[in-house]
Formats: C-alpha cells, sequence, structure tokens
C-alpha cells in the first residue's frame, strides 16, 4: 500500500510533546558557574515538554573542545534521539576563542549530519561574562532552554518523516 504523505504539497512539523524522545545531553565543565544554568534550562524545558528528565542522560566533558568527541560517542550509540550540546566559550586575549569556538560548533554540525541524530547547539560564544549570564537564564532568555526545545522540535519531525515514508 503506498503512502500519500510525502508527496507534493506535504507540510511536516515537529513537536514539542517529548514523550517518548530520548534525550542526551553534553555539557562542558569549563564555565561551569554558566553551564549548570544551561543545564538547568534544557532540562526544565525537557520537563515541561512531557519529558522523562530521570531518565536522560547528562554527560559532563571537560571544555568546548572536547564536545565533539563525546557528542559522537552518544549520537553512535543508537539509544538517543537527540542530543543537547552545552557550554560557554568566553573570549580572552588571545586566538585560543576562535579555535576551541570553532572546533565545538563545526564539530556539532557534522556530527548531526553524519549520524542523522538532532545535535543542537547551546554553546555560547560570548566575548564577555556578563553577554555569557544575559544567555544562562536571564534577560537574554536561555539558550540551553533554546537547544533542548529544538532537540525536541527536531526529534518529532524526523519521527514525523520516518512515519511518512511509503
Ligand atoms: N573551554 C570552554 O569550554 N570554554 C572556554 O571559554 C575555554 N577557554 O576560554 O579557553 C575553553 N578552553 C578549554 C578547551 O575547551 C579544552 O578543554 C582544552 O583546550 C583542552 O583540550
Amino acid at each position: 500500500m503506498s503512502d500519500h504523505r510525502l508527496e507534493p504539497g506535504t507540510v511536516l512539523r515537529g513537536s514539542l510533546n517529548a514523550a517518548g524522545v530520548r534525550v542526551a545531553v553534553a555539557v562542558t565543565r569549563w564555565n561551569e558557574f554558566i553551564t549548570e544554568r544551561l543545564l538547568a534550562g534544557a532540562l526544565d524545558c525537557l520537563a515541561m515538554c512531557g519529558g522523562d528528565v530521570a531518565a536522560s542522560t547528562v554527560a559532563w566533558c571537560p571544555g568546548a573542545f572536547e564536545l565533539p568527541t563525546v557528542v559522537d560517542r552518544l549520537a553512535r550509540s543508537g539509544r538517543f534521539d537527540a542530543v543537547v550540546v552545552l557550554g560557554a566559550v568566553i573570549r580572552g586575549a588571545t586566538p585560543h576563542f576562535d579555535y576551541v569556538a570553532g572546533a565545538a560548533s563545526n564539530g556539532i554540525a557534522s556530527i548531526a549530519l553524519a549520524t542523522g541524530v538532532p545535535c543542537t547547539n547551546g554553546v555560547l560564544t560570548v566575548d564577555t561574562i556578563e553577554q555569557a549570564i544575559e544567555r544562562a537564564g536571564t534577560k537574554a532568555g536561555n539558550k540551553g532552554w533554546e537547544a533542548m526545545q529544538a532537540a525536541i522540535e527536531t526529534a518529532t519531525l524526523l519521527r514525523s518523516i520516518e512515519g511518512s515514508a511509503g
């Protein structure tokens, strides 16, 4: 029996219903003062979307440079529908920032494409600690929350595509 749902004109959307969505979070110990708030925001979002916080996996990584290695292992494990990646890279006086931030974001994007597992980017790249604080649950929202929301929406969208394939 053919399935018509991926024919031209099809509109598919993800949802923010996290019931049954298996999530892992990779988070850095570097700038933990910030990243613990990103993690709290992410788990708060998961709970508000009906996800199982107690069943989710949280992997604490040394720094943002190590995130891709850990994210790759989590994504390839087959145990997760999405991996949420959290960190904070704060610019210093040397080019180190650019190498660390670039390695993290390029790595996350490559892993998501290579594995087909949504890996969402909640790694702050900012010039100052104040900018990090603003994005970790104060006046500019919480990027951990946003990364979890994107993970749930993308994972459920992929399910909907798979459920639509004839
Ligand atoms: N790691 C971060 O996660 N954030 C930073 O701001 C940072 N700075 O500024 O250096 C940082 N460096 C450590 C890096 O991620 C690695 O852990 C380290 O280079 C060892 O590989």
